[in-house]
């Protein structure tokens, strides 16, 4: 297995994994050539506009323009998915601080990270660029992770290095503060009360990933970040000035263009599938560069540890007839993995029950939480026969044309 002439695939990545140094010790170590892993074979659509321009939110003014904003994030909500926040209270010096926070950790030396450094997407607290078993129908993405996870808000500040603790529990708490005032705007966004999305604690956990992205010497031959949505609830970004981040709008790859002191705001595919598609998950990916490092933290919402067993659907409150069926958030983010081991996977075939243990659910969640960065496209392994690549979202429709191989209600 893996040998393509002489090329060894396996052998490749597990080198790589070996060194525990990331892209940026291969950056640092001079290559000129990036390994075959890291190559993506899917054509580089060039459809790319920069006259369109996500919407630019400003929170100024929250209580008395509060109808406008909600208006605003209304429409943002339904048609791209994707909004930039000005004004929105989490002070420069904080976001400024978790970039340089990221950079830290990235920079020090080698030996100081390779401890975190883990492929296994159980642990909470973990240095990476490849989560779980690389699959060789998708290529690596060209950076390096740094992230961890606060299940229903919580994450011992000593699991967190003092490289980058202060920065990102800082940042954390202006987060959880940014969330709330979210909640309530996207409930009211929604024809919801207030409190709505609160109450259900559909963004009670949060997973925040430290990104570095190195210039890369063979760009056009691979991606910062592979395409994908999120199957959040909500992430909310912090980028630096290099750019390089685009979300696919109108069958173009539109830029978001850095602002400074600007957060953006991307809604979930779990919003999508409670908000029964009145709001949008798009799909979005990063460049990659020949000049210049990126730097972004992306913090992930998703529901609360007791939320996430529940089974929960297209809002009954929401008037229109359900598009998808019901599903506990586990499912959910179950249907969005590519591929998981024998001894905790849970599968449409196999649906949750209550017989599910704590020790199983945690590491499922887990496991979520840290695999975000692959492809939101995978196929569910209902049947192993079954080629075609068909996303999450579709497979959770209630009613859908064809492939009934793939129908699980
Ligand atoms: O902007 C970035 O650096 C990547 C973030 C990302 O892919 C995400 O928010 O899911």
């Amino acid at each position: 297995m893996g040998n393509d002439g002489d090329y060894d695939w396996e052998k490749e990545v597990e080198e790589f994994e070996k060194t525990k140094a990331g892209v940026k010790g291969l950056v640092d170590s001079g290559v000129v050539k990036i390994p075959r892993f890291f190559i993506d074979q899917s054509e580089k659509s060039s459809n790319s506009v920069t006259q369109l321009q996500i919407p630019v939110i400003d929170f100024q003014e929250l209580t008395t323009r509060r109808m406008e904003i909600v208006d605003e994030i209304r429409k943002a909500s339904e048609s791209w998915g994707f909004f930039q926040m000005v004004n929105h209270g989490v002070p420069m010096s904080v976001m400024d601080a978790i970039l340089e926070g990221t950079r830290k950790f990235h920079e020090q030396p080698t030996e100081s990270k390779m401890e975190y450094y883990s492929t296994d997407v159980m642990r909470t607290v973990k240095f990476y660029t490849i989560l779980g078993n690389l699959q060789k129908s998708h290529a690596a993405s060209w950076r390096d992770a740094f992230s961890c996870t606060f299940t229903d808000d919580m994450l011992n500040p000593a699991a967190i290095p003092p490289v980058c603790r202060n920065e990102i529990n800082e940042y954390m708490k202006f987060m959880m503060k940014l969330r709330d005032t979210l909640s309530d705007l996207l409930s009211e966004a929604l024809g919801l009360n207030r409190d709505f999305l609160g109450k259900m604690q559909f963004l009670k956990s949060e997973s925040l990933s430290c990104l570095y992205y190195p210039a890369c010497p063979e760009p056009e031959r691979t991606f910062g970040t592979e395409k994908h949505a999120d199957p959040t609830s909500l992430t909310v970004l912090v980028q630096d000035d290099t750019g390089g981040l685009q979300i696919h709008h109108d069958n173009y790859w539109v830029d978001v263009p850095p602002i400074k002191g600007a957060l953006i705001a991307n809604i979930g595919s779990f919003m999508q599938l409670i908000s029964n598609d009145k709001f949008k998950s798009v799909e979005h990916r990063v460049l990659a560069r020949s000049i210049g490092t990126r730097v972004s933290s992306a913090c992930f919402f998703y529901p609360s540890s007791d939320q996430i067993l529940k089974p929960c659907g297209p809002l009954k409150e929401l008037e229109n007839p359900p598009i998808y069926r019901e599903v506990s958030y586990l499912e959910f983010v179950t249907c969005h993995q590519k591929k998981m081991s024998e001894e905790d996977s849970v599968t449409a075939e196999a649906p949750l029950s209550d017989s599910l243990s704590v020790r199983q659910l945690g590491a499922v969640s887990r496991r979520w939480s840290s695999s975000l960065y692959r492809p939101l496209s995978p196929s569910l392994p209902i049947d192993s026969h079954d080629e075609e690549v068909v996303t999450a979202m579709e497979l959770l429709r209630r009613k859908r044309p064809s492939s009934p191989a793939l129908q699980i209600e």
